[in-house]
């Protein structure tokens, strides 16, 4: 069987072709938007909603009580919506907090100093653009940072920024010395932890991206295991497939642009993934979803986690829940930036509808390899379900 390592070490995922820096673009006196940012087919609507079209939300600690109303509300928000927010989750507000402060400190640093984690050819991770294929594409108003984190094997420390110095990468160097020094003779483990804890300023709160995502991986197994009884799911095979799942972080920067009608800062998608746990870091609106054929905006809740279902959680499920399409637009006058946590089963697993709840019903969707697809996931443009179509069985 291969390992998570060996399937993403390949060199042939694929990856996103260079194109410029849109926040350096932006922060250029433009006088005209570049041709290929320019969006005619956008659909703009007032940014008002109605009640009735906010996006459920959803209290952990009524679930924690067994509250069986909650539970149902879980289930509908998945079945009707694929959109939820999550609010009094257990993760600590200053794991949030340091996450969001040190994304805006990296993506204030020099454009030189980000560079140095640039996506690399053939790689999905790194700093840049996500998703282009081709040279005539249109592109996104925004930059991205791309991160595996979960599981540990999968950490391309190359990727991980050393700013801010709080953000991670020598901290993360100093747990990989801890771990093999393990073995060593006492001295030179402790040679060693002082090298590396030197480099790090004192090793001391070098924990964000880190903690970040292992308080988030327990959150998805959370939601999971309430999926599975909620789809009647009881075994633990069930259970524990996003236990040592992947995780990715994208944390977005969407520039403001003057003429933010004509732009998008991220296309209509739905994500590939399993489960997608956001969090908007400053105050600035802008991701929107699209619920009957209309783009409502969605108002993140203080504190909240703002939880979708991915196409792997429509797959799985023969399509019972369903992942939405939504994309970012962007604002005229300031910047917006958006930390999405994705979540898969870990790199074992079939992506195909689950054999518990194909029994009686015909499977609606293809079986893939976890290889198989993400390399369709990472080699095609965004481009709202047009993924999931293809996984789908013409019945
Ligand atoms: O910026 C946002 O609010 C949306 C981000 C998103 O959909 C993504 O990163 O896939």
């Amino acid at each position: 069987m291969e390992t998570d390592q060996v399937v993403f070490s390949r060199k042939d995922l694929g990856g996103s072709l260079p194109v410029e820096n849109v926040q350096a673009l932006a922060s250029n006196t433009l006088k005209k938007i570049p041709p290929r940012y320019i969006r005619p087919e956008i659909q703009h609507e007032p940014a008002s909603v109605e009640d009735s079209l906010q996006i459920p939300v959803v209290d952990t600690n009524k679930l924690n009580d067994d509250d069986d109303d909650e539970l149902a509300k879980l289930h509908l928000a998945c079945k009707e919506w694929g959109f939820f927010q999550l609010i009094n989750h257990d993760v600590p507000e200053e794991v949030i907090k340091k996450m969001k402060s040190d994304t805006e400190e990296f993506f204030q640093l020099p454009l030189e100093v980000k560079k140095a984690y640039a996506q690399l050819p053939n790689h999905i991770e790194g700093y840049g653009q996500a998703f282009v294929v081709s040279e005539d594409q249109k592109l996104d108003w925004g930059d991205m940072l791309f991160l595996l984190s979960q599981p540990l094997s999968l950490r391309n420390l190359t990727f991980w920024p050393t700013l801010p110095t709080s953000f991670s990468r020598v901290g993360m160097e100093v747990r990989r010395a801890r771990e093999s020094a393990k073995n060593d003779d006492e001295r030179s483990t402790k040679n060693k932890m002082k090298e590396r804890e030197g480099e790090s300023g004192g090793g001391s709160g070098w924990e964000t991206l880190d903690k970040y995502s292992e308080e988030l991986q327990q959150v998805t197994l959370y939601i999971w295991k309430l999926i599975c009884k909620n789809l009647g799911l009881n075994s633990e095979e069930m259970e524990s497939m996003f236990e040592d799942g992947t995780q990715g972080l994208r944390m977005n920067y969407y520039p403001p642009c003057q003429q933010a009608s004509r732009v998008m800062g991220l296309t209509p998608h739905s994500d590939a993934v399993g489960l997608t746990l956001l969090v908007q870091v400053n105050e600035v609106q802008g991701l929107q979803i699209k619920k009957n054929d209309r783009w409502v905006p969605v108002k993140p809740v203080p504190s909240a986690f703002i939880v979708n279902i991915g196409d792997i959680i429509e797959i799985m499920s023969n399509g019972e829940y369903k992942s939405i399409e939504h994309r970012a637009v962007v604002n005229t006058e300031r910047e917006r930036l958006s930390i999405a946590a994705f979540h898969s089963p870990n790199l074992r697993t079939a992506i195909g509808p689950l054999p518990d709840l194909v029994k009686d019903n015909a499977a609606n969707y293809k079986t893939v390899s976890s290889e198989e697809y993400i390399k369709r996931v990472v080699t095609s443009k965004l481009d709202g379900k047009n993924l999931l179509e293809h996984m789908k069985l013409k019945v």
